[in-house]
């Protein structure tokens, strides 16, 4: 039987990246996101198994629920859920934050990580079976200046991830967190509004990670044997050592 994974965010960055790396491993992919277009451009890309696209935002707990509980049903049988989709808005100290990115952050990263994982759970826990990947972030470890709501919501990430692990190790499901550094991805475009040159100055003078390295592991993690959950891993690039400490050479 053809295993199926879900990932948010697929539209982009390391939800793309792991979008195609577990075409390859196999996996049938339900890809989701709010762009469409990018979402058929993936399907397209992908030719090994067959993709199925949903469109949605995560913040809409109605179109969550319909898009998952409207799946065909040869698609209902989802192995993998990686709950990817999230980004930071704004980089700015708690006195100047706006309120509007404050809602972005916490309806997105948390509560739609959550309304998400509402909708899938009932299809895993009839069949007793289901892995359970969420992305947090080493700001879900460290808080950093300026960082405050959105290393808030990877802090929830966090504890979200421990407390689905305790409830659903019962259940036979799997939950495990990838808690990434700097990977270059459009997720500094976003924080920056836009902002491409002030982006591209956080990936300067160093290596980061590529989004197909969080991809590789998310295969690797997803691929063991039935026994063996890698319940969390932190994934840095070389130059990285914490939130703050990078070796740059400019
Ligand atoms: P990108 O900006 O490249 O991708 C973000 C993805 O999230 C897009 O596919 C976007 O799709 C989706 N998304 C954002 N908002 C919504 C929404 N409201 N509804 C549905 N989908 C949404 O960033 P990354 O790939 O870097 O980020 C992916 C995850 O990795 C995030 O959770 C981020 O916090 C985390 N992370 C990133 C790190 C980095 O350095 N890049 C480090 C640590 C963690 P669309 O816009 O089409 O809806
Ligand atoms: C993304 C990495 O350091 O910008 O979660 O918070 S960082």
């Amino acid at each position: 039987m053809a295993r199926i994974a879900l990932v948010t965010g697929a539209t982009s960055g390391i939800g793309r990246a792991t979008a195609v790396a577990l075409a390859k491993a196999g996996y049938h992919i339900i890809a989701t996101g709010r762009r469409t277009e990018r979402l058929q451009e993936l399907q397209q890309q992908i030719t090994e198994v067959p993709v199925h696209t949903l469109t949605f935002d995560v913040r809409d707990r109605e179109a969550v629920q319909q898009a998952i509980s409207g799946l065909p049903a040869g698609w209902k049988g989802i192995d993998v859920l990686v709950n990817n989709a999230g980004n930071a808005h704004g980089l700015a100290p708690v006195q100047s934050g706006t309120l509007d990115d404050w809602d972005a952050m916490l309806d997105i990263n948390v509560k739609g990580l959550l309304y998400v994982t509402h909708a899938v759970l009932p299809l895993m826990l009839q069949r007793k079976q289901g892995h359970i990947i969420n992305i947090g972030s080493i700001a879900g470890k460290e808080v950093y200046a300026n960082g405050n709501v959105y290393c808030a919501s990877k802090f929830a990430v966090d504890a979200l991830s421990k407390g689905m692990r305790i409830d659903l190790v019962q259940e036979g499901i799997k939950v495990s967190e990838v808690n990434p550094g700097l990977v270059e991805t459009e997720f500094s475009e976003v924080r920056f509004k836009g902002d491409k040159e002030r982006a591209a100055g956080v990936y300067q003078g160093y290596e980061p990670l590529r989004a197909e390295d969080i991809a590789d592991l998310i295969t690797f993690m997803v691929t063991r044997p039935a026994h063996v959950n890698i319940a969390e891993v932190m994934i840095l690039p070389a130059a990285q050592a914490s939130a703050t400490v990078l070796n740059k050479q400019l």
